[in-house]
C-alpha cells in the first residue's frame, strides 16, 4: 500500500517555481489530535519570549518552546533557545513528522497561537544550524490558520493554504533559499492552534 492509498486526496503538492511543499491532509485522525493537543497544551515549557528589534524588547506574538537533543541549541532573530528534553507527545508527533517526510529529526519549534491575535511573520527557516536546502515537517493541531508562502524575490508571487487540524506541511529542497513563509494574523475567530516543526540541525 503507498501512501496516497492511505489518505483519499493523497498528498497535496503546491505548484510552486523552486518550492518544494506537500500537504497531507488528516495525517493526524481527529481522536487522536483532540487529546495530543491537549497534551501540548498543559506539558509543553511555554515561553512568551521577546525578540529585539529597532533597539528594544517587542514580544512575540504566540508562545513558543524548543524541545530537541541534548546538542540542538538554535538561533532565531537574535534568540539562543537551548532545547527541553523530548516528552512523551512530542517524541508521537516526531514518528509522524518523520514517516511522512521521509526524513529524520532531532528538534521542534512548538508554536501556539492562543487566538487570531498571534501570528508570525515572514521569515524562512534559513539559520546556517538547518544546513542547505533543509527537510522540515510541520504539525498542525486545533484551529486551521492561512500558512502563507512568498517569493523571496517577488513579494507578489504570494501562495496561501489554510493548515487544519491533523495536517502534517513537508517543505523541502530550495524552498527556503527562494520562499519566506508566514501565519497572518486575522480578526476572524478562531480558536487556539499548535504548530510543531520538526527540524535536523547539522554539526
Ligand atoms: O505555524 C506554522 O504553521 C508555521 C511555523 C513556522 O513557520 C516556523 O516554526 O518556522
Amino acid at each position: 500500500m503507498t501512501q496516497t492509498d492511505l489518505f483519499a486526496d493523497g498528498p497535496e503538492h503546491l505548484d510552486l517555481p523552486g518550492a518544494d511543499v506537500t500537504v497531507i491532509r488528516g495525517a493526524l485522525a481527529p481522536d487522536v489530535t483532540g487529546p495530543v493537543l491537549a497534551a501540548l497544551c498543559d506539558q509543553v515549557e511555554w515561553r512568551h519570549d521577546s525578540l529585539r528589534m529597532y533597539g528594544r524588547e517587542v514580544p512575540i506574538p504566540r508562545l513558543q518552546a524548543w524541545y530537541g537533543d541534548p546538542d540542538t541549541e538554535y538561533t532565531y532573530s537574535g534568540l539562543l533557545l537551548v532545547p527541553e528534553a523530548w516528552i512523551p507527545p512530542l517524541l508521537a508527533l516526531r514518528t509522524v513528522a518523520e514517516h511522512f517526510a521521509a526524513a529524520e529529526f532531532d528538534s521542534v519549534l512548538c508554536n501556539r497561537y492562543r487566538s487570531g491575535a498571534d501570528g508570525l511573520a515572514w521569515h524562512a527557516d534559513d539559520e546556517p544550524e538547518l544546513g542547505r536546502d533543509p527537510v522540515i515537517a510541520s504539525v498542525s493541531l486545533g484551529a486551521p490558520r492561512v500558512f502563507a508562502l512568498r517569493r523571496r524575490d517577488d513579494h507578489a508571487e504570494r501562495h496561501d493554504v489554510v493548515l487544519g487540524d491533523g495536517d502534517v506541511l513537508v517543505m523541502r529542497g530550495t524552498t527556503q533559499a527562494l520562499w519566506e513563509h508566514s501565519v497572518p494574523k486575522t480578526r476572524h475567530a478562531v480558536g487556539e492552534r499548535v504548530n510543531c516543526t520538526f527540524r535536523r540541525i547539522v554539526r
